[in-house]
C-alpha cells in the first residue's frame, strides 16, 4: 500500500474552487481530507492570504513519482503557471509524505523539506490525523507546538467550507 499526504494552496482566482479541483481529481485515491484553512503568505513575496488544505491519498499500486505526478496534473488543470518561486498560484500541490520514504532527489525531496516549519501545512494535517508523524522529524503536534505561536494562530479555520465528501 502506498498512502501520501498532499499538501494543496490557492491564493489566486477562485481559490476554493480551485481546492475542490483538486479533491475531485484526487477523489479515486482519497481516504480524508482536512477543512480549509486561511492562511498568511509563507515566504519572501508579499502576496495575497492562500486557502490551504491537507489530503489523505491511498493507492495500493502508486509510486512516490505517481503522487508527483498526480499532484502536478491538478496544478495543471488548474491553469497553473510557474513564474515565481513562492509566488502567487492558483493552485499548488506537494507531495510532503509517501508513505516512510525519505529522499533527497531534488525532483522529489521525501518528505518536502519545509513541511515542519509550515504552520499552513502542520495545522490542517494535524487537524485531520492527530497522530500523524513527519518521517525523521517527530510528530506533527510536536512540530506545530515548536512554531512562533502566532504563526498557529494565524491559521485560521473557514467553517464553512468542507472540501469532502
Ligand atoms: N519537488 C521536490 N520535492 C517535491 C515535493 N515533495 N513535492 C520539486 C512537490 N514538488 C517537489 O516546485 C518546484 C519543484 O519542486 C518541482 O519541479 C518538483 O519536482 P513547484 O511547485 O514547481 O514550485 P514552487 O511551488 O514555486 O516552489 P516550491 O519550492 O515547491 O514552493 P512551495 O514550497 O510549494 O511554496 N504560503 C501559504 N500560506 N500557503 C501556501 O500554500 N505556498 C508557497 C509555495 C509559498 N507560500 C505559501 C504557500
Ligand atoms: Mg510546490
Amino acid at each position: 500500500m502506498s498512502s501520501a499526504v498532499l499538501s494543496i494552496g490557492s491564493n489566486m482566482g477562485d481559490r476554493l474552487a480551485q481546492l475542490r479541483s483538486a479533491v475531485a481529481a484526487l477523489s479515486p485515491y482519497l481516504t480524508a481530507a482536512s477543512p480549509v484553512f486561511q492562511t498568511p503568505p509563507w515566504g519572501p513575496v508579499e502576496q495575497q492570504p492562500f486557502l490551504n488544505a491537507v489530503v489523505l491519498v491511498a493507492d495500493p499500486t502508486a509510486t512516490p513519482a505517481d503522487w508527483l505526478a498526480r499532484a502536478q496534473a491538478c496544478e495543471q488543470a488548474a491553469g497553473r503557471t510557474r513564474e515565481l518561486r513562492w509566488g502567487p498560484r492558483t493552485l499548488d500541490v506537494d507531495v510532503i509524505t509517501v508513505d516512510d520514504v525519505r529522499s533527497e532527489d531534488p525532483e522529489l525531496t521525501l518528505p518536502h523539506p519545509r513541511a515542519a516549519e509550515r504552520a499552513f501545512v502542520l495545522v490542517p494535517w494535524w487537524s485531520v490525523e492527530p497522530e500523524a508523524q513527519l518521517p525523521g522529524r517527530g510528530s506533527v503536534l510536536q512540530l506545530m507546538q515548536a512554531l512562533p505561536e502566532d504563526e498557529v494562530t494565524a491559521v485560521r479555520l473557514l467553517p464553512t467550507a468542507e472540501l469532502w465528501p
